[in-house]
């Protein structure tokens, strides 16, 4: 044993392994960042205040999730580093940012070494003959995230500024695999044919030589099985004239290789090096994944994978996290994958841009096939840099995850014309869509050109201008965001557009790109309606179009809208500066509508979830009697019973992944059971739901505590998530009970209960965005007692800022564009508020709350509205106890 031990020690000794190959290091600690919107080198180094040491990822705009004005200017990042002369011998050295949203600068020691156009794909930088080796390097990046010339120009997406993915120093020998051919790995890996048999594998790449003298080499490809050990290699000689490059492509077979596939994502790689041919130096290496697969899509029989049709079911991915914004770990963006492949879908649409090659590596590894576009959103701008920039988006994009076996199809348009209609008069509609196309099929030659293995796609929004305009006939599949049963129509009418379009051109591939509803935890409804962001009416939504996309085999797949709730700083509606389409909040915990999907997509486990995560803490209205609420279960089991507080319901027959019952409730808590069989096993999930009583007859309720909250002119509960308190759903006055007396309630569009907009000097926007109007009085009948009674408002239809800046009531009630309400209020015959205008006081879509302290001597509290100009109007009412 000794003396073989020996043996090795003496041969390495002799013939050390050398390796004089890349060394990638990262390179995020040590910046400083400054808020400097000056695009002058000179003026910003001089400044030596205002510069903040961060670690990177990093973003400036974190702020999005709580402003729409957050910041799209330029911004300033530093560090210094040093190298010495030993380091650089014979070495190559380049700096790699995997993302800086959206322009960058880049300069060393105040020289402009590039300019990189595009927040979502890789650059790599030659900083090797600018690199001192006497003294300190001063890095220095200038980032911009306002241009009108780089996509997206626009979108429901907040643009993040910052370098908010990794930056590696790569140092390498002066021959290397490209490392700057648009930041890929250099080297292209394909199937031309591939069969259960056999698989043909081509790999292309390009290999340079930096050194003044001519190099000789050996180039040694290889595919090695996940247990390291080689099936298929090639290797040759190859000469590269001094600072000059070489491309090669090596063809390799494989047979009977194990499949890729989402249930068996079986992964190879291909590993190239480098040797110096005379004193065996290995000068580089790298390895890229190979996933042997193939697929088609057909109009008529959908997708397949290695010959088997395979639905492709999932969901679109932003991705944002707060409070970090964009700028996540690769643990953060491998966590996201895992989840969604915990779910169960095998198909993800990376939306609206390239994302960080974590994601594209855990989805090789997950075994979930993947959309991926360049973010051309809602918009295109005319001229020759706008094409320029999409044209090097998408060329960039293809080559970095161009050895992603997951990846499917390239995408690079998104609803491209919707923003036409608003921006562009009548008349030069048509040069503008002329453009479009233009563009489109310019694209799709890159595309093909770039990567003829590829399908290519774009989604467009529900409307017929893509059929009439012929841009959804230029890529293999077309894509279709249908949100009908949320901003429009009816879930029926999803049924009728797909149809109709499968009708209309039965060879074309179609995907649903994108279906959601909103929704916010804060809202929940016994009878929930179109748009009113309830919970309830989400989960109605998706469970009405999974099956829909199920059942018609023309649909080649679909990918939900959104797996998160995301950020988008000018959204507004109930979560301003959300968009809770999510079926996981922005923190990844799930939403109740989670484990729908995950029981109509996953066979392989029991999904038994009871749906009350959502909603937990519930106000019921009692008299005292037993009351009834739904509670639904999302299961893949047959049947599923369910017990409340020890007490068997009954055994029901899940239907379409859920059943629902309705539960006795008791104040306090209430412990559910539901269980089924598995696979002959038991299964079992326990929650707990926590009840609070109201008394839908107050008078009679005696004088206990009271506090009696509405949510006027909705159909929702409204819970404030930071005291608990719950403002019931608002119902007409009946005698002994509670509730308004005339009025409607208020549509700022027909079908749509409240307003979109968002309401200031509040945390309970949704609260505040419905309202009864014209209403005559809101009366509770009740015990006499000392009682405060709260009322709050928010005037939807005012126009904010003219109102805010008028000098006085009596000026702008004379105004004729004053569209403000002025009323006047009285409580219990005696007057409160006289004259009252929320607009004139606050301002338009603000909140305004009024108290009053009164002593309630008649058995009633009546709080009467008399208009004075345009109409009464109440958002909320609230009564509380004193004594
Ligand atoms: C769409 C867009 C997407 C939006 C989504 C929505 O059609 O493609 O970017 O976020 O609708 O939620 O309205």
């Amino acid at each position: 044993m000794k003396k073989i031990f020996l043996l090795i020690l003496c041969l390495s000794t002799m013939y050390p392994v050398v390796n004089a190959g890349r060394v990638v290091q990262s390179f995020n600690d040590g910046w400083y960042y400054a808020a400097c919107d000056d695009n002058r080198l000179q003026e910003v180094q001089r400044h030596e205040e205002g510069w903040q040491q961060v670690h990177l990822p990093h973003t400036w705009n974190a702020d999005a999730y709580s402003t729409r004005n957050c910041r799209r200017a330029s911004s300033w990042y530093k560090k210094e580093f040093r190298t010495d002369a030993a380091q650089m011998r014979d070495k190559q050295l380049y700096l790699k940012f995997d993302g800086v949203n959206s322009l960058a600068d880049v300069y060393l020691n105040g020289e402009l070494l590039t300019t990189h156009k595009g927040g979502y794909s890789a650059f790599t930088v030659d900083i090797t003959d600018k690199v001192r080796t006497d003294a300190p390097n001063l890095l220095m990046v200038h980032v911009n995230n306002q241009n009108d010339r780089i996509p997206p120009l626009s979108g429901d997406f907040t643009i993040f500024g910052g370098i908010y993915r990794n930056v590696w120093l790569i140092s390498a020998a002066k021959q290397h695999i490209s490392l700057t051919d648009y930041a890929s790995t250099g080297i292209y890996v394909d199937l031309p044919s591939v069969s259960e048999d056999r698989a043909e594998i081509s790999v292309r790449g390009t290999l340079v030589n930096r050194d003044v003298r001519r190099a000789v080499l050996k180039l040694d490809v290889e595919v090695l099985d996940t247990d390291g050990k080689t099936v298929a290699q090639s290797l040759r000689s190859v000469r590269i004239d001094a600072d000059g490059a070489f491309a090669f492509e090596e063809r390799l077979q494989l047979e009977k290789p194990q499949l890729w596939s989402p249930d068996s994502p079986y992964l190879y790689s291909v590993k190239v090096s480098l040797k110096d041919v005379r004193d065996k130096v290995l000068k580089d290496e790298t390895r890229v994944p190979l996933g042997v697969r193939w697929f088609s899509v057909d109009a008529q029989e959908g997708f397949k994978l290695n010959g088997e049709p395979l639905k492709l079911m999932g969901a679109c991915r932003h991705q944002d996290q707060m409070p970090m914004g964009i700028a996540l770990s690769d643990e953060m963006h491998r966590r996201d994958m895992q989840l969604l492949k915990d779910m169960g879908v095998n198909f993800v649409r990376l939306a609206h841009y390239p994302q960080d090659d974590a994601v594209l590596r855990a989805c090789d590894e997950l075994g979930m096939l993947v959309w991926e576009e360049i973010p051309i959103v809602d918009l295109i701008a005319l001229g020759d840099e706008f094409r320029a920039n999409a044209t090097s988006a998408l060329r960039e994009m293809i080559r970095q995850h161009y050895n992603h076996p997951s990846v499917i199809m390239w995408g690079y348009m998104n609803e491209a014309v919707i923003q036409l209609q608003y921006r562009v008069k009548k008349q030069r509609l048509n040069g503008f869509y002329e453009n479009t196309l233009a563009l489109a099929r310019h694209l799709e030659e890159t595309l093909k050109r770039e990567d003829p293995y590829r399908l290519s796609t774009m989604a467009y929004h529900g409307n017929q201008i893509y059929n009439k305009i012929g841009l959804s006939n230029i890529t293999d599949i077309s894509g279709w965001n249908l949100y009908q049963g949320w901003y429009e129509n009816d879930f029926k009418s999803f049924d009728r557009f797909v149809d109709e379009e499968h009708r209309k051109y039965p060879h074309r591939p179609l995907i649903i790109s994108e279906f959601g509803a909103g929704s916010d935890p804060r809202l929940q409804s016994l009878e929930p309606q179109i748009f009113d962001f309830s919970m309830q009416w989400q989960q109605l939504y998706l469970e009405y179009y999974l099956p829909a996309i199920m059942k018609r085999p023309f649909i080649v797949g679909a990918t939900e809208w959104n797996f998160i709730d995301f950020s988008s700083a000018n959204r507004q509606e109930a979560t301003p500066h959300i968009n809770n389409k999510g079926l996981m909040y922005n923190n990844r915990r799930p939403k109740d509508v989670f484990y729908y999907f995950q029981a109509f997509l996953r066979k392989d486990i029991p999904v038994l979830h009871i749906a009350v995560d959502d909603w937990k803490h519930r106000t019921v209205v009692s008299d005292g009697e037993a009351v009834e609420h739904p509670v639904k279960v999302y299961s893949n089991l047959d049947k599923v019973e369910l017990s409340v507080n020890g007490k068997k319901l009954s055994v029901q027959g899940i239907e379409n992944c859920h059943a629902g019952w309705w539960v006795p409730l008791v104040v306090g808590r209430n412990t559910l059971v539901a269980s089924g069989i598995y696979q002959g096993k038991k299964v079992e999930q326990v929650s707990d739901i926590f009840v609070k009583m109201q008394p839908r007859h107050i008078a009679a309720a005696g004088s206990g505590q009271l506090e009696l909250a509405v949510n006027v002119g909705s159909n929702c509960f409204f819970t404030d998530d930071k005291s608990d308190l719950c403002w019931l759903p608002d119902q007409a006055y009946t005698p002994g009970s509670w509730g308004y007396i005339g009025g409607e309630i208020f549509r700022r569009s027909p079908g749509r209960i409240g307003t979109t907009a968002e309401v200031k000097d509040t945390r309970n926007v949704p609260l505040l965005q419905t309202k009864r109007k014209g209403i005559k009085a809101y009366r509770f009948d009740l015990p006499d007692g000392d009682y405060e009674v709260e009322l709050l408002f928010a005037d939807l239809n005012a126009r904010s800022e003219r109102v805010t800046y008028d000098l006085g009531a009596a000026a702008t009630l004379d105004n004729a564009d004053f569209r403000g309400s002025v009323f006047n209020v009285s409580v219990n015959g005696r007057p409160w508020l006289s004259h009252f205008s929320p607009a004139i006081e606050v301002g338009g879509n603000r909140c305004i709350s009024k108290k009053l302290r009164i002593a309630v001597t008649g058995g009633n509290l009546t709080v009467d509205f008399e208009a004075v100009k345009g109409m009464t109007f109440l958002n909320g009412i609230k009564i509380f106890r004193i004594h």
